[in-house]
């Protein structure tokens, strides 16, 4: 059966699973959220999003699946924070498709009165390739979600198109570091100086930085000395299903 069609009835019948992978901040141990991470479970396996996240934006069917995991990930959020006790953020992937949809804003208004969750509890990931395009199109489209009260991040910075230039006129609320500059922590010694600036540069433009692929206590250590705020990565968990989300938050209460 050709992929497309597979997808179609595995968004039909319910097939997809999100994980959440943890997000600590780095100065007081505390987790404060989580990201959601689309599984596709098969026969074969998992089937991964990097596999068919791509196809669904060319099929178009990231409509349909975009708003299931924007639904899922908040109803979650809810459960998981009702769970802890206190409330929870959650980031969640949009793709350059759903980016560009006219009536982005009302769905995820719809789903934010759906699931009762408080806007600011919930952040948008974009890519800088995303808003590279048509930059006064892109502000516009940022500056409609910020007004419902949820947050922005761009997502993998450093790693697209520099739009350093521009990133002063986002109106976005995070910073998240390519995992790509975490890896390159891996001596005592090692330079920091590359991370140091990109860090230097959300914090100076008044964001909230995370590092990403965080592997390693030394990683850790190194990107909180530098002023990281927020780290992410194996290092603190792998991604999780909700039930052990919520085992690993009571854990760590
Ligand atoms: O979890 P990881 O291998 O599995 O994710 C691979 C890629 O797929 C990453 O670039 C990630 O941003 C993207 N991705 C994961 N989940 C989602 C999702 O729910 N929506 C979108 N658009 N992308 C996602
Ligand atoms: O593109 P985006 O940043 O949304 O996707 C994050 C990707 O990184 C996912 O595929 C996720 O599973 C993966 N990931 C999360 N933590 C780590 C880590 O510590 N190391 C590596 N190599 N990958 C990670
Ligand atoms: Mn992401
Ligand atoms: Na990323």
């Amino acid at each position: 059966v050709r992929m497309e069609t597979r997808m179609r009835n595995a968004i039909a019948n319910q097939e997809f699973v999100l994980y959440y992978q943890p997000k600590q901040d780095l100065t007081t141990g505390w987790i404060t959220g989580m990201e959601a991470l689309i599984r596709w479970p098969s026969d074969e396996g998992m089937i991964t999003p990097g596999e068919f996240i791509p196809l669904a934006e060319d099929t178009g069917l990231i409509n349909p699946l975009g708003r299931w995991i924007l639904f899922q990930a908040l109803q979650d959020t809810q459960i998981a924070s009702k769970a802890v006790g206190y409330p929870l953020q959650v980031a969640v992937n949009l793709s350059m498709r759903q980016f560009q949809r006219p009536g982005l804003g009302s769905l995820i208004q719809e789903a934010i009165q759906a699931t009762g969750i408080q806007p600011e509890q919930v952040e948008l990931e974009i890519t800088e390739s995303m808003v590279a395009e048509e930059v006064e199109k892109a502000i516009n489209t940022m500056q409609e979600l910020r007004s419902l009260g949820v947050r922005l991040a761009i997502d993998d910075f450093g790693t697209g198109y520099s739009s350093m230039a521009y990133l002063r006129n986002f109106p976005v609320n995070t910073l998240k570091i390519d995992q790509s500059f975490v890896q390159d922590l891996v001596k005592d010694d090692s330079n920091t100086a590359i991370i140091s600036a990109v860090i230097g540069l959300g914090k100076g433009l008044g964001m909230q930085v995370v590092a990403e692929g965080v592997e390693t206590a030394l990683q850790r250590k190194l990107l909180e000395e530098a002023g990281c705020h927020v780290g992410q990565g194996y290092h603190f968990s792998y991604p999780l299903p909700l039930p052990q989300l919520i085992g690993l938050l009571k854990d760590a209460q």
